[in-house]
């Protein structure tokens, strides 16, 4: 039984002392003074001393550094890192056998190929925007993240069991995937992603510089397993998207609606439009075989409005999407336009009966300049980023549809500066039923002189800013490195991991197999199979040793090395990095990983735990003999 499980755990102890620590340092500041968002965050309770836990979990994207961050909130501390996209030297994720299935299975045919002729299994970047949680009943349920990568059109799925990846697909027909969203209800089902740049279908070179012809693509993948279910063409490039809270419609921002491909034909028209999908006549479109297949995929045609998709008209080149917890309201916000355009979805079964699109616009306040995207505190009031006025604005839906309707009524409220440029914001449970109106996110694209300078490319500013009091309030500055586009908030007791690995998880299912057909004990293993010019080492760790000190292969073998961490204990993790091979992978408490590489250097080369595990952690070592090849 665990400390924590006994109750009697160092936190418990801890946390009668941390209060008094916290009024300590408090009644200590007099000589050095207390930076304003100090002061702000003790007196917003958004403090969080040493040793206490925060109350929300946030899930950061990182943009082109292609991973997701947790973030502890309202204390702003880093917790962890999941690599997605990119490759990680710490886990070895993208050189495990393990991380490479998932980063290679879900590739399609003619990608492989392409990556094999250069030497690769699979793409080294990616470009990661939007992590959403899975739903169930219109709220997170703790299952799954997923994520897209516009760089290299795919879509990530991880597992929140153990924060890790466990599904990558590319997505066929299409180009860069951008915005991601998942169904909200019944529950997630769908994950909606948007392809934002239009190219011809097929795009096999028979259609090149004939821009009308040029398509883009909304997809459906089915979040439990993965799969495409269909997709839906439309008119122009599609560019966020969100779900509502009854299972019926998605919506998508849509931009380009002249169909250009230069910035000044981009942004020639008025007005572009947000995309309403009928997800049940979609469904019956795909059972009534309503569709053309290519690569595999049962692709509708939605662009001419009609029973799958609508047109509403909105100001030039909107951006952000964002259904309020309300049940009844989406945001479309203007970018280009000071508007956020407020569409009561009760009135879209209406529009896609016949009545006017524009029927459905209930409000379309002026909030100021470069309007990005929308939050919600679940009391009625809405949070814009103006990206241009470098302002957070908050704003209150109902006054403005009273505006929209004549009455004499200022729809805003208050608007604080923010440091600087903000894009996406978000709020504590403010994609959910259970918006609870306590913090708000600004992830902010400039920093400029907030921070130390270091360098020309400098890192974002993301503020913390408490919304739970009558004004808001920044009470939290922190850098982050590129680049943070999205992230969600997501109440602590939604999110529940694991410490310790389960022995029989499917994660290392083909490590399994081969040690069964090996007729090795994969847990306890200390062996060295030969298969011709292949070698499998299978070897476990209980801390501080390796069963195997050493192996021996010769020149040019194939060698797999299986390690298992047979150590039960939370937060002992292992590694193996193999020095001059560009070896290294984590091994987590009853975790096996596995890594595959040629042995191709003669000599003596030793292998080590990369990871601090014991006061005899420098000992956990062992070599590998490479015999040369004979002359
Ligand atoms: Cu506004 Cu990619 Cu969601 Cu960036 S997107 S900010
Ligand atoms: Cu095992 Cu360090």
């Amino acid at each position: 039984m665990s400390e924590e499980k006994k109750g009697l755990t160092r936190r418990g102890l801890f946390k009668g002392s941390a209060g008094i620590a916290a009024l300590a340092a408090t009644g200590g500041t007099g000589t050095l003074g207390m930076l304003a968002t100090t002061r702000a965050a003790a007196a917003a309770g958004a403090e969080i001393a040493p040793g206490e836990l925060d109350s929300y979990y946030g899930f950061w994207s990182s943009g082109q550094s292609g991973e997701v961050r947790i973030m502890g909130v309202p204390s702003m501390r880093e917790l962890m890192r999941i690599p997605v996209f990119n490759r990680c030297s710490a886990t070895g994720w993208g050189s495990t056998n393990e991380s490479l299935k998932v980063m290679t299975e879900g590739l399609l045919p003619e990608t492989k190929e392409f990556l094999a002729k250069r030497g690769r299994q699979t793409y080294e970047n990616g470009d990661l925007h939007h992590p959403h949680m899975s739903f169930t009943e219109g709220t997170y349920d703790g299952r799954y993240l997923f994520a897209n990568d516009k760089a290299n059109t795919r879509v990530a799925r991880i597992r929140c069991d153990i924060m890790k990846t466990d599904k990558i697909i590319e997505i066929p027909n299409t180009s860069d995937i951008h915005g991601l969203r998942p169904q909200k209800y019944p529950r997630t089902g769908y994950v909606f992603a948007n392809g934002e740049h239009r190219i011809p279908l097929p795009n096999d070179g028979i259609i090149l510089d004939e821009p009308d012809k040029y398509v883009s693509i909304f997809t459906a993948i089915d979040g439990d397993t993965m799969d495409i279910a269909w997709q839906v063409i439309v008119n122009g490039n599609l560019d966020n998207c969100d779900a509502d809270y009854e299972g019926k419609f998605a919506f998508s921002t849509c931009y380009n609606s002249e169909n250009g491909v230069t910035l000044a034909e981009m942004t020639e028209n008025e007005q572009d439009w947000v995309v309403i999908f009928d997800i049940a006549a979609i469904e019956a479109g795909v059972a009534a075989g309503d569709y053309t297949e290519y690569n595999g995929v049962k692709v509708l045609d939605g662009r001419k409005a009609g029973k799958y998709t609508q047109y509403i008209p909105v100001s030039n080149s909107p951006h952000g999407c964002n259904m309020a917890p309300d049940k009844v309201h989406l945001c479309i916000n203007g970018k280009l336009s000071p508007t956020v355009t407020v569409v009561d979805v009760t009135k879209l079964p209406d529009v896609f009966a016949g009545a006017d699109p524009r029927s459905a616009v209930v409000a379309e306040p002026q909030l100021g300049l470069g309007p990005l995207h929308t939050a919600y505190d679940g009391k009625g009031n809405a949070f814009t980023t103006l990206f241009l006025d470098s302002q957070m604005v908050k704003w209150n839906i109902e006054d403005a549809i009273r505006a929209f309707n004549g009455e004499d009524v200022d729809p805003i409220i208050e608007k604080v500066d923010v440091m600087y440029q903000p894009g996406h914001n978000h709020t504590t449970m403010g994609e959910t039923l259970e918006a609870d109106g306590e913090y708000l996110i600004s992830l902010n694209k400039f920093s400029k002189d907030r921070f130390l300078n270091v360098g020309p490319l400098k890192p974002e500013n993301d503020q913390l800013i408490s919304i739970s009091g009558d004004k808001m309030e920044v009470v939290h500055d922190g850098p982050t490195f590129a680049e943070p586009h999205d992230c969600i908030l997501v109440r602590a007791d939604k999110v529940n991991p694991v410490s310790v690995y389960d022995r029989g998880d499917v994660l290392w299912e083909d490590a399994r197999k081969q040690a069964e057909a090996d007729g090795v004990d994969l847990d306890w293993g200390a062996d060295v199979i030969r298969d011709g010019n292949k070698v499998r080492v299978y070897m476990h760790s209980v801390a501080p040793a390796f069963s195997l000190d050493s192996f021996e292969v010769n020149q040019g073998d194939e060698v797999t090395v299986y390690v298992t961490n047979m150590d039960e204990v939370d937060d002992l993790t292992h590694g193996f990095t193999l020095g001059n091979h560009g070896v290294a992978m984590e091994v987590g408490p009853q975790a096996t990983a596995s890594v595959t590489f040629t042995a191709d250097r003669p000599g003596v080369h030793w292998y080590y735990c990369q990871w601090f595990c014991h006061a005899l952690h420098m000992e956990m070592r062992g070599r590998m003999l490479v015999k040369p090849k004979a002359a």
